[in-house]
Order: structure tokens, then C-alpha cells, then sequence
């Protein structure tokens, strides 16, 4: 493409989709124009953007035609429907809702593991889950090093990767509460303020949720290898930006904690926060805002003969989405296969 490209942001209201705009913002992504678009009941909103504002305009079948990308957050079913019409139209789909994530013939990418897999793209991208980005992020400087056999993952997740709605919830809990008031759960099955909650999504027959399947497929998919056993607990936590995930990973050959410490900081997009004899490690407080996985408490599991415990975090609404989002737009620029192949 010789022009800049024209771009749609799709669920641009939302949490991330808001995010999407100040991204590409921040990133300078050469866009000859950039579109917001959301649901009926949004048509007319203000979103700001680069100095002035953009209106957004209702999501109709035609809305791609003239245009070169589109991000999409509006959830599954809006992606489902809308994301192959985007196609069709010669308009190129990065996708953050799990609708495609799955499909054969749709690429799943984190720009840090896996960035040639875009060049089999057919028009959709799918952006994976924001604890599956953070955690293949952390994982495949290891896997290369010393491949990994089996990771046991517990997540504590926060409120917003739910969207704005959920993010209410919590302030309203934590206020009706400290006002001696009842409360009454809307987005969450149970109050959140003040709680963990072991659900993530949907539970599925296996008893699993559907957070947590993402989570063991997703990271078999990204990093081109099925061996690689994952097991999840996914847990809500009282947190408004940043995912928090212990790791528990076993290798085939050894890896010392410094060796990892050391592969770790030389990888892209990772920052390694480990002094515990300055009680530093990542927290979500001070991941919010930043672009990068950070990871800690990097440390032998002393039962098994190669394996090592760690601690990683990251702003699930940047690098979880927005921001993996773009990178992967910015790939696509890159290497010139920002197009719908014929
Ligand atoms: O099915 P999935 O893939 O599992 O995804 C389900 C949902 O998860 C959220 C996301 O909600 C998604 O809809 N999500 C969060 N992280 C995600 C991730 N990593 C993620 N999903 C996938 N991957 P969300 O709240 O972030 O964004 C929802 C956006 O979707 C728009 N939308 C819905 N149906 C649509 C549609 N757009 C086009 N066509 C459709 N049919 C939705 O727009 C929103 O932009 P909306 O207009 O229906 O609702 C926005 C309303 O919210 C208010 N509001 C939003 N932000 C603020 C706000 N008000 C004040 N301050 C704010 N900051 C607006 O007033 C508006 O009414
Ligand atoms: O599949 O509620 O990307 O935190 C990520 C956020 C599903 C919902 C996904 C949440 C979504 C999830």
C-alpha cells in the first residue's frame, strides 16, 4: 500500500476500544484518518483524539468500504457478524474478541512469540486473551531456552478486562459498602468489592471456565507447539487495572533462576522486577499504564527436577489488548501485507 491507511475502530466506547484510539495516539500510527464506530446507542458520542474528537458512527454492514484496518472490540457477536463483511470489503481485521481466535485459518498473534504467523492472514488477525498474551510473552524467552513441558497457572485478574460496566461495579460496591449500604451484583454472579471470585467467563462441561481453556489452547496455538501442557485457575480479583498470574513451569533441561532472570531482560517487551531483599516485585498498581509484561519472583520449584515459580503482570487493557492490537497493525505496515489477499 503506497497510502497511509484508513482505520476503523470498532467498540470504540469501550474499555479497550478507547484505549485503541489513545494507542494509536501515543504510537504515531501513520492513519490517514481514523473512524470510531460502536452501537446504535453510541451514534453521536464525543471520543477524544489527537488534540480534537472523533463521532462515533452506528456499525452498519457497509461501513468498511474505504477502509484499509479496523480494530475490533465489541464483543464476539459483533465480530462473528461484522468482521468477514470488514474482509470481503478489502479491509483488514485485527480482532480482540475470542469469536476467531480458535479458527484454523485465522492467525493468533503476539507480535514478541509469534509475528510470521501473520503472513498466512486471509483478512482477520485474531488478538489472543489478555492472560494468554502476558503469559506467552513470559514464557517463550524460557521455551526457546529450555522447552517447556507443563505450566500451572493461577490468574488474578481485574475488573476492567469485563469492559466499563464492570469497572462501576467495583467503585459502587466499594462505596455502597463503606456507606453501610447493601449490595446488589450486576456484571459479577457475586459482589466483587472486598472478594476473589474463581469464575472467569463461562463454566464449561469439563468444569473448567471458558477463561481458562483459552488460556491451555491459546498458548498451544501461539507458540506452534501442542506439547506444551497448561493448567488454569482464573480468578477475579478486587483490582481495576493489571493482571496478575503465578506460574508454575516445568522444562525438559534445567534453567537456573539466573539464567532465566537474564534470557528474560534481554527479551522484548519484558522488564524483570526481582529484589525481594527490596520487597520489589510487579504489582498491578504500577503495571496500569505501561506497556510492558513485567515479571518477578523468579525462583526454582524445589519439588521437581526443572522447574522454576514466577510471577508476571501486565495492563490487561494495553499489552492484554489495545496495544498488542496495533503492534500487530504495525507488523502488518511493516512487512507490507496490510491487504486482503485475492
Ligand atoms: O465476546 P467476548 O469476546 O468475550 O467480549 C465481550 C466484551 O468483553 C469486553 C468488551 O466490552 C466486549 O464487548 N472486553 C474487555 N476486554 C476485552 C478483550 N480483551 C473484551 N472483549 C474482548 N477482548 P467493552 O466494554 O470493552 O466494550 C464494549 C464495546 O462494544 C461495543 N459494541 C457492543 N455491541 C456492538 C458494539 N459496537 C458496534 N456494534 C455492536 N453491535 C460497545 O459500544 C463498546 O464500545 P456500546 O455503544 O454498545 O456501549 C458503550 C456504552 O458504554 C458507555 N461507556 C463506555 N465507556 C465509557 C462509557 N461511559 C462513560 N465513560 C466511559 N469511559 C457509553 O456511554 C455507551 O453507552
Ligand atoms: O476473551 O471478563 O479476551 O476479564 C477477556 C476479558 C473475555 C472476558 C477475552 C474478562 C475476554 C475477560
Amino acid at each position: 500500500m503506497s497510502k497511509n491507511p484508513r482505520v476503523a475502530v470498532v467498540g470504540a466506547t469501550g474499555a479497550v476500544g478507547r484505549e485503541m484510539l489513545k494507542t494509536l495516539e501515543e504510537r504515531n500510527f501513520p492513519a490517514s484518518e481514523v473512524v470510531a464506530f460502536a452501537s446504535a446507542k453510541s451514534a453521536g458520542v464525543k471520543l477524544p483524539f489527537m488534540g480534537g474528537e472523533l463521532t462515533v458512527r452506528e456499525l452498519k454492514e457497509d461501513s468498511f468500504i474505504g477502509f484499509d484496518l479496523a480494530l475490533f472490540s465489541a464483543g464476539g457477536a459483533t465480530s462473528e457478524k461484522f468482521a468477514p463483511l470488514a474482509a470481503k470489503a478489502g479491509c483488514v481485521v485485527v480482532d480482540n474478541s475470542s469469536a476467531w481466535r480458535m479458527d484454523p485459518g485465522t492467525p493468533l498473534v503476539v507480535p514478541e512469540v509469534n509475528p510470521d504467523d501473520l503472513s498466512w492472514h486471509k483478512g482477520i488477525i485474531a488478538n489472543p486473551n489478555c492472560s494468554t498474551i502476558q503469559m506467552v510473552v513470559a514464557l517463550k524467552p524460557l521455551h526457546d531456552e529450555a522447552t517447556i513441558k507443563r505450566v500451572v497457572v493461577s490468574t488474578y485478574q481485574a475488573v476492567s478486562g469485563t469492559g466499563q460496566k464492570a469497572i462501576a461495579e467495583l467503585e459502587a460496591q466499594v462505596s455502597q459498602l463503606f456507606n453501610g449500604l447493601e449490595v446488589e451484583p450486576k456484571v459479577y454472579p457475586h459482589q466483587i468489592a472486598f472478594n476473589c471470585l474463581p469464575q472467569i467467563d463461562v463454566f464449561l462441561e469439563n468444569g473448567y471456565t471458558k477463561e481458562e481453556m483459552k488460556m491451555v489452547l491459546e498458548t498451544k496455538k501461539i507458540m506452534g507447539d501442542d506439547s506444551i501442557q497448561v493448567t488454569a485457575t482464573t480468578v477475579r480479583v478486587p483490582v481495576f487495572y493489571g493482571h496478575s498470574e503465578s506460574l508454575n513451569v516445568e522444562f525438559e533441561q534445567d534453567l537456573s533462576p539466573d539464567e532465566a532472570r537474564m534470557l528474560l531482560s534481554r527479551a522484548p517487551g519484558v522488564t524483570v522486577v526481582d529484589f525481594p531483599e527490596k520487597k520489589a516485585y510487579p504489582m498491578a498498581i504500577d503495571a496500569a499504564g505501561q506497556d510492558d509484561v513485567f515479571v518477578g519472583r523468579i525462583r526454582r520449584d524445589e519439588t521437581i527436577a526443572h522447574g522454576l515459580n514466577l510471577w508476571v503482570v501486565a495492563d490487561n487493557i494495553r499489552k492484554g489488548a489495545a496495544l498488542n492490537a496495533v503492534q500487530i497493525a504495525e507488523v502488518l505496515l511493516k512487512r507490507n501485507i496490510l491487504r486482503v489477499p485475492k
